[in-house]
């Protein structure tokens, strides 16, 4: 049987292990690999979009993986099937996966009803989003109906993670600085609901911490971000809730929160645009990775960007003027017959260019 129909109908050990084939087709770089991972996804995709996608986001040591252990205990008593997912585009540089969550999540990681996947190591932040968003597929297709996906609490993996899921959770620590990191960061903005962790250590503060943060939101939910039209008051007012994951305390009004969060954005549309949002979202932010892959592995490109960047970087020339000069070498170079468009590869697709992978990332500069 082939990929899909093995994560389709394989039931038990034998399911988890054909999960994990899956992902792991779906992460190689080799194209042949790319090839028959896209056609399981097609296969895989009516199979899909059943489960409710949460987002658990934080800074490191917030408790997030402790949280997801408890949080995952408590659904599968409940009935449902729990699978957790990681962004870590650092985990490239640590070498593993974040900060062995693996190991962390004990209890959840061997239950039968749970399946742990740690980040895929390497690439930009948007080659290892691509692959958790395709190892989440995966995992709907194999009826997990409840996906959690765990940030790293560092750089863009929130946003990342919010483009992917249907509520976004924030964990915060019961003191006054730490929130304002979430602010000055823009990750507040993305929260439905903000979760202050390890209420245990400092009710008092923790409380402080509650009416702090709801302010912070009711600011947001005024003078937020247009396109955060979730925010509408009227529909869910992000909210603010305390708990203590070492000692699993406020799992129930939190499921509570959720499930109130999903109803509503279930019985007004919100929900669905949401998925529609980022499904278009997401093709787009592919084709750009993969135009951009194409352009700096192009001959003509790679032959006049030393020149372009050391004149930029100089003062000597335009910024604009060289990309457009670029965009131009490469538009010529790509109408002609080789190098046409039609060998345009997404990010992860192609093995790197000839010489070493770093040459194309030169001088590039992400800008929000
Ligand atoms: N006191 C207390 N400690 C907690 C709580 N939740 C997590 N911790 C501890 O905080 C540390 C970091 O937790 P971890 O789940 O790894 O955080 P992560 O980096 O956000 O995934 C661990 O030592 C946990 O035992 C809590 O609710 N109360
Ligand atoms: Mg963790």
């Amino acid at each position: 049987m082939n990929h899909a129909g093995q994560v389709l109908t394989a039931r038990g050990p034998a399911q988890r292990r054909a999960i994990a084939k899956a992902i792991t087709l779906l992460e190689s770089t080799r194209a042949d690999h790319r090839a028959q991972g896209d056609e399981m996804l097609t296969a895989l995709l009516p199979h899909t979009g059943r489960s409710f996608r949460i987002a658990i986001s934080g800074v490191p040591g917030v408790g997030k993986s402790t949280f997801i252990e408890v949080l995952g205990l408590f659904l599968i008593e409940r009935g449902h099937r729990v699978a957790v997912l990681t962004i870590d585009p650092s985990s490239s540089v640590s070498g593993g996966s974040i900060l062995g969550d693996k190991t962390r999540m004990e209890k959840l990681s061997v239950h039968e009803q749970a399946y742990i996947r740690p980040s895929p190591s390497g690439g930009t932040l948007g080659g290892v989003a691509e692959k958790t968003r395709e190892a989440m597929l995966v995992c709907e297709a194999a009826g997990y109906d409840i996906v959690i996906v765990e940030t790293v609490g560092v750089g863009q993996s929130e946003t990342a993670a919010a483009g992917m899921t249907d509520m976004f959770v924030l964990l915060q620590l019961p003191n006054a600085g730490d929130d304002l990191q979430a602010i000055k960061k823009g990750v507040m903005e993305l929260a439905d609901l903000v979760v202050i962790n390890k209420a245990d250590l400092d009710a008092d503060a923790a409380t402080r911490a509650r009416a702090q943060i709801t302010s912070a939101l009711r600011i947001f939910g005024q003078h937020g971000h247009p396109g955060h039209a979730r925010h509408d008051q009227s529909v869910w007012q992000a909210q603010v809730l305390q708990l203590s994951a070492l000692r699993g305390e406020g799992l129930a009004p939190f499921w509570d929160a959720v499930s109130r969060f999903r109803e509503i954005q279930q019985a007004n549309g919100g929900w669905a645009e949401r998925r529609r949002q980022q499904a278009l979202g997401w093709m787009w932010e592919r084709i750009d990775a993969g135009l951009k892959r194409h352009f700096r592995q192009h001959p003509r490109v790679r032959q006049l960007l030393p020149q372009m960047l050391a004149d930029v970087g100089g003062g000597r020339l335009p910024a604009s003027t060289a990309a457009r000069r670029l965009v131009q070498a490469w538009q010529d170079g790509a109408s002609q017959a080789s190098g046409g468009p039609e060998n345009i590869a997404t990010e992860g697709s192609a093995p790197p260019a000839a010489g070493g992978a770093p040459a194309p990332d030169i001088g590039e500069q992400r800008h929000a």
